[in-house]
């Protein structure tokens, strides 16, 4: 049992706080000013529960990160165990500590055999930060220094620090921050939108051949990494065409240019695979990994790197001029074992992929297979997307698409469950350990609200 949390304030005055220290993510801070955000106060299993004492089930995982969902002591034990014995050291000037030697061992036990090294972070965003000047400086290693443009996609999201938000593309993002030099970008791989009269196979081809050409452009002499999320998250959970990534790969492979996978999202067992590069069947140099690896308990990320980049810059690399104070952390290690250990050792990975995945999948194709909003659903394992369609038949998508998910997702929450809208899609990515019975009410909930967006939309 979590531990209760009585909020001793009232609710409006938590409200006129936060307004006064807090600029929110990604909003209007004024809009929200004079609305006032939800304040959660505690969580337990799959749920939330408000400072007015409403209970939701979280379809989101927190932001995509709570595998174990909420309350886990097992974790908190671990947090604490850890810092009575060590609660802080660091990887600089020739130490180390027992956490992190046991969590990388762990984490390579599950990864393939073909990754060997890896460089904690504190979260996503720093993760790919490394990713560029680790990526440059293999280049500078193996004797090939211009290579140094990283390729990534349209609307793809890699974290909000400078060049993490460069390497995504989200314009309106680059607009507020700059971009940064010898970042490119390509199309991505989204059918229902962009794929126009060609079938998904021929698009997903098209998306893909998009990287030669861009190489082509720039030369290949100059191009370090092309990174890309497996499926597109943030930017709407867009699974691409399966002619999409054995494209991708062979051309990485043609021009020698690194193909590095962003599993933030993907990784530690979304889509029943531990990683989802496995799902789709591709094998990447780099692997950028956070959020599910702690289960969001505390912050964690790294950047996993392939035998054959290690082994160059470990050989013949000399020093590597990167180091971060909390790189490693011996609580977020800890932390990170436990969880990697519950979902290893409780076969929730496993679960994901032979039960409840295909039963969520199944009962969403069920429920929406037909809905008069619903144009597309997309999904695999813990994840899924329903796309809005004002015509399903010419895949036309409404012209204020972008309202009616938001206030999808606020019928959501007076329904009692959070689900996460992006363009015209509504997301749902609960936790790993979600029963059955709790997908059934995830399902019903969120039928709920589309039914009731449909009705807005005259759709029903
Ligand atoms: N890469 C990917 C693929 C991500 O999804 C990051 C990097 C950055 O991670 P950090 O730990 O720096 O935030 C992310 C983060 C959403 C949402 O609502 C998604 C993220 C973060 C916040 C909200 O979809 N992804």
């Amino acid at each position: 049992m979590n531990v209760p949390f009585e909020p001793t304030r009232q609710t409006l005055d938590y409200q006129k706080s936060d307004a006064a220290h807090h600029i929110h993510a990604f909003l209007d801070q004024k809009a929200l000013n004079a609305e006032g955000p939800r304040v959660i106060v505690r969580g337990e299993g799959l749920y939330l529960w408000d400072s007015e004492g409403k209970r939701y089930l979280d379809g989101m995982s927190g932001l995509w990160c709570t595998q174990l969902g909420y309350g886990r002591h097992d974790l908190t034990h671990a947090a604490a165990t850890q810092m009575d014995r060590l609660a802080y050291y660091n990887m600089f000037f020739h130490t180390t500590h027992p956490a992190v030697i046991e969590l990388s061992e762990l984490l390579f036990s599950l990864l393939p055999g073909h990754y060997s090294h890896v460089i904690y972070t504190n979260s996503g965003s720093e993760a790919n930060e490394v990713l560029i000047r680790t990526v440059r400086r293999f280049w500078q290693v193996m004797g090939k220094p211009h290579k140094k443009v990283m390729i990534g996609r349209w609307n793809g999201y890699h974290g909000s620090t400078l060049a993490a938000s460069a390497l995504g593309g989200m314009k309106f993002m680059h607009e507020m921050g700059g971009l940064i030099p010898d970042v490119a970008h390509i199309d991505e791989p989204y059918w229902y939108a962009q794929g126009g009269d060609l079938t998904p196979a021929e698009f997903g081809h098209r998306c893909a051949l998009q990287l030669e050409e861009k190489i082509l452009e720039l030369g290949a002499e100059n191009v370090a990494g092309f990174i890309a999320e497996p499926f597109q998250g943030a930017g709407g959970m867009i699974f691409p065409p399966e002619s999409y990534w054995p494209q991708i790969q062979r051309i990485c492979r043609q021009y020698d240019v690194l193909l590095c996978a962003d599993e933030v999202i993907g990784g530690f067992g979304r889509t029943g695979e531990w990683f989802a590069h496995q799902h789709f069947g591709f094998e990447p140099d780099t692997l950028s990994i956070a959020k599910g690896l702690t289960s969001g308990y505390i912050p964690m990320g790294g950047l996993v790197l392939s035998k054959r980049m290690a082994d160059a810059l470990v050989e013949q690399g000399g020093v590597f001029a990167h180091g971060l104070t909390y790189s490693g952390h011996p609580v977020a290690a800890a932390v990170a074992i436990a969880n990697l250990k519950a979902l290893r050792d409780e076969g929730i990975v496993r679960q994901v992929k032979e039960d409840t995945g295909p039963y969520f999948q199944q009962v969403l194709r069920e429920v929406f297979g037909n809905h008069p909003l619903i144009g597309e659903i997309q999904g695999t394992g813990l994840l899924a997307a329903l796309q809005f369609a004002e015509d399903k038949a010419t895949r036309k998508r409404f012209a204020n698409e972008n309202d009616l998910a938001w206030q999808c997702r606020t019928f959501g929450f007076e329904e009692g469950v959070i689900i996460r809208s992006t363009l015209g899609r509504m997301i749902m990515a609960p936790a790993l350990v979600a029963t059955r019975a709790e997908l059934d009410e995830l399902v019903d909930k969120t039928r709920i609200a589309v039914d009731r967006t449909a009705r807005l939309a005259n759709r029903l």
